[in-house]
């Protein structure tokens, strides 16, 4: 099967978003939905087939599809997301995803965010953050583990999600942003750091042959390049101002 990426459009309430900065930031919906299209069409560059879900305009963070379900070997397990404004958002692209692959769901008072759990080979780090409890992490473990699939929880802090900090290379090699994650969490594993003061370029996604970067960290660009990848910048601003950014914008199949 052709490798398939879910994306969801932006809806005209996207600046209703939950944002963690205070006051919220000013948001550019134009440029938000061109940057939308620039991010889709380099997924579709990477050979990746595209299925755009319409937007939810009473779900503002719907674009931020990677929350609301995780791909595990052969299954998808459909999420409660943390939020409790974002729960509704599964619905439609359950839909999507059980016409590509077998579905599995989870209940409360289980809860789980996509951006939380990070599969490196057969390695599922999941972290423990605000949006995914205890509960939800032992779901994980026993879809997880049905795949033959190993989780292992993460301690983390100051970060929305465990992806906001670290993210795949390649199976052995991790992006990562030093300080939120205890290094004896992860052991094992090849390293690349992002640069000082580009703390927001670890949410990057390695698809295809190539790395996407968030525009505007060419210090960290430069050392995935040295690590021996192939960084392409990607603007996502928009998203980022809602605490959102590479990864969090698709689910990859
Ligand atoms: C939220 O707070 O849920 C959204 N504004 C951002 C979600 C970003 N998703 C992700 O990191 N996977």
């Amino acid at each position: 099967m052709m490798s398939v990426a879910i994306v969801r459009e932006v809806p005209d309430s996207f600046s209703l978003s939950l944002v963690a900065a205070d006051p919220a930031p000013v948001f550019d919906l134009p440029a938000a939905r061109a940057q939308h299209a620039v991010y889709a069409a380099a997924l579709a560059e990477q050979g990746i087939e595209v299925r755009a879900v319409p937007a939810d305009e009473s779900h503002p963070d719907c674009p931020f599809v990677e929350d609301v379900a995780v791909v595990l070997g052969e299954v998808a397990l459909v999420t409660v997301p943390g939020a409790p404004s974002r729960r509704r958002e599964v619905g439609p692209v359950a839909e999507v995803l059980a016409e590509l692959i077998e579905t599995a769901s989870m209940m409360l008072p289980a809860t789980l965010d996509g951006g939380d759990v990070l599969v490196m080979g057969t390695t599922v780090y999941v972290g423990r953050s605000q949006r995914t409890n205890a509960e939800g992490i032992r779901r994980l473990t026993e879809v997880g583990g049905s795949q033959g699939l190993r989780v292992v929880p993460v301690a983390m802090e100051r970060a929305l999600h465990l992806k906001s900090v670290v993210n795949r290379l390649d199976d052995e090699t991790i992006l990562l942003t030093p300080g939120h994650v205890p290094s004896a969490d992860l052991t094992g594993l090849r390293y690349v750091e992002t640069a000082p003061d580009e703390a927001a370029a670890a949410n990057s996604l390695a698809v295809g042959d190539v790395v996407l970067v968030p525009a505007g960290f060419a210090a960290t660009a430069q050392r995935i390049a040295n690590a021996g990848f192939d960084p392409v910048p990607v603007e996502v601003g928009e998203f980022a101002k809602a605490d959102g950014g590479l990864t969090c914008l698709s689910l990859r199949l």
